[in-house]
This record gives structure tokens, C-alpha cells and sequence, in this order.
């Protein structure tokens, strides 16, 4: 467990941070502990990745992009019949995972930049590999952009972005969080990424998404969501809810100021809820869609429809009989 341990706790302490990235660092862990682990016992080899699973997928609630890389790289698990088989496939499906993963980003990143003209001002909010790969794309192709990226505070994403569009040659203007609405009427275009997306059409996002696409759509500018197809929630078709992340106070309070104001409390969530109604449209590597068109890529692209859930509702209409 010792990789799957070191991984988990980076995705935790944020140190391998963004949907993508925690979602392809989980299968590479699994695929590495699949191979670390040496029993030729298949039942023994499946509770071990199961272990692995559970831990790594239990470090961050909010982005479904990790558990979706999860329950995709340990499908085969019930289906093979000795260890050996088991665990060629975990370290095939984590393999092919990250392959597609990288090459959904470079498919999104094509149909984004489609959708930036020249001359156009983008505002992006945190740091989303999928939505900069649009930008840095359209810069590529020549087109002459200009990009406003926040802060977003408390964990400061925004450095990462700056520092990305510096490097892409991109003229960038950093700007603090509440900065948005006084900008709201040079920008043509808003692209964020996505850590899910609901059955809905809704997108969850990082904190202060939902505030930037509301400013948006009273200046009527365009909100483009940039999310890869194993960032929609399956879950979401029963009913579920995606939980919120909320981290640490110290993040926005030192502990040593917050001593001393014993009646204040911090509230810390990580992430927001953006409404369909508010999105123009999300691109993903199936092509861009409409937020309503969210179940379509649940069932088409991730192969859940309400079917994978009978076994669930059988048990709970046993339960209330
Ligand atoms: P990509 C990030 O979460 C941000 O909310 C970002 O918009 C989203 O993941 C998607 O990022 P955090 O890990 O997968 O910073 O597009 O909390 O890189």
C-alpha cells in the first residue's frame, strides 16, 4: 500500500491537485499497486485493490472524475477467474484510463479553441488543465487573445494559471476574486473547467465558479465549461447528491488570529454549484453539448443508465416493505 498511501496523501494535502490529474494519478497508483502486489491468491489480490480503491478514492468528496477513474481501472476485478488475469487487468484499463484521459483533454482543447475568435478577452476562474488547453490552443492557431484569470483564493490556483499563460506567451491579467463583475463587460468568453457535472446539467465547480457565471449571464458573455466525459456524476441519476468539499479553516484564517475571535467560524468550501441555466454550453472529447444533454453522456460514454441502479432500488424497495 505504500505507493497508494503516498498518493492519497498528496491528492489530499492538493499537492497533485485538478480533476484530470488526481483522476489519472489514482490509476497510475492502482496500476502500480497491482503490480506491487505479488499473491496468486485472486481473492486476496481482489480485497487489496479494493483496500487501494477505497483509500484513494476517499481522500477528496467532490471531483467524480476520481471515482469514475477508480471504478473503471478495478471493473475487471469481478470478472476474472486467477489473480494473474485481475491483475492484467487493472494495469491494461489504468493504462488505457490515462491514455484517454490526455487524449480527451487535446480533443477538447481542439473544439475549444474553435470557439475563441481572434480578438476575443477570456476570463477563466482557478486551474483547469482542460480549459487552458483551449486558450493556450486558439493562441496557437494564431488567434490574438487576451485573458483575465483570478486569484482564487484561498488555495491561490490562479498562480498556476498565470504562470501557464505567461509561458504560452499569452497577455494575462491577473485579478482578486471579487474583482469579476468590474471586468464582466471586456470579456467575451468564459471558460472553466468542471470537477462534475450532475445529471442536470449543473457543474460543480471551484468555489466562486457559480458568482463568475452569474455576472456572466447578466452581462450576457458566454459561459464555456471544458470537461472530459468521466467528470459526469452517474450517481447523480438516482438522486445523489454530489458532496461539497469543505476545507480546512486555516486555509482562510490563521489559527493564530482565529484565537483570538472565539465567536467567529470559518465556512471553507472548496466548491460551488453552477445552474445548467447559467452555461452555454460544456465541451467534452464526445464534442460540445448542451448542460441538458448531461444524462446522454452518462449513459452513451460512461455506460451508466438507470439498469446499473436496479440492484440498488430492489434492496431499497426490499428495505421499506
Ligand atoms: P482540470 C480543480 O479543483 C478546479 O476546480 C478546476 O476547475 C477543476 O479541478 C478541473 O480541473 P482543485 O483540485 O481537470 O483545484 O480541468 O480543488 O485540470
Amino acid at each position: 500500500m505504500m505507493l497508494v498511501t503516498e498518493t492519497a496523501d498528496k491528492i489530499k494535502r492538493m499537492e497533485i491537485r485538478g480533476a484530470g490529474r488526481i483522476a489519472r494519478a489514482a490509476a497510475q497508483a492502482l496500476r502500480d499497486h497491482a503490480v506491487a502486489t505479488g499473491t496468486r491468491d485472486l481473492e486476496a489480490f481482489r480485497s487489496e485493490m479494493r483496500r487501494a480503491a477505497d483509500a484513494l478514492v476517499a481522500t477528496r468528496p467532490t471531483a467524480v472524475s476520481l471515482p469514475n477513474a477508480v471504478h473503471i481501472v478495478i471493473a475487471g476485478l469481478d470478472g476474472a477467474d486467477s489473480a494473474e488475469v485481475a491483475r492484467e487487468s487493472v494495469v491494461r484499463r489504468a493504462e488505457e484510463f490515462i491514455e484517454s484521459s490526455l487524449h480527451a483533454v487535446e480533443e477538447i482543447a481542439q473544439i475549444g479553441a474553435r470557439h475563441i475568435s481572434d480578438g476575443d478577452t477570456i476570463l477563466t476562474h482557478c486551474n483547469s488543465e482542460a480549459a487552458l488547453a483551449c486558450i493556450v490552443t486558439a493562441h496557437k492557431a494564431g488567434k490574438d487573445i487576451g485573458v483575465f484569470a483570478t486569484e482564487v483564493r484561498p488555495r491561490n490556483q490562479g498562480l498556476v494559471t498565470i504562470r501557464t499563460l505567461n509561458d504560452a506567451g499569452i497577455k494575462t491579467n491577473f485579478i482578486v476574486d471579487s474583482a469579476v463583475r468590474s471586468f464582466m463587460n471586456d470579456i467575451d468568453l468564459v471558460i472553466v473547467g468542471a470537477d462534475a457535472v450532475t445529471v442536470n446539467g449543473a457543474v460543480i465547480n471551484k468555489i466562486g465558479t457559480s458568482q463568475v457565471a452569474q455576472a456572466a449571464h447578466e452581462a450576457r458573455v458566454n459561459v464555456v465549461v471544458a470537461a472530459e466525459t468521466y467528470k459526469f456524476a452517474p450517481r447523480t441519476i438516482i438522486g445523489e447528491m454530489i458532496e461539497i468539499e469543505e476545507r480546512p479553516a486555516q486555509e482562510v484564517l490563521p489559527d493564530d488570529i482565529a484565537r483570538t475571535l472565539p465567536h467567529v467560524t470559518v465556512r471553507n468550501p472548496g466548491f460551488d454549484v453552477t445552474p445548467a441555466g447559467y452555461i452555454d454550453m460544456i465541451i467534452t472529447e464526445a464534442g460540445a453539448i448542451p448542460p441538458q444533454m448531461a444524462y446522454v453522456i452518462i449513459r452513451e460514454y460512461l455506460g451508466w443508465g438507470i439498469e446499473e441502479f436496479h440492484k440498488t432500488f430492489e434492496i431499497n424497495t426490499r428495505h421499506m416493505e
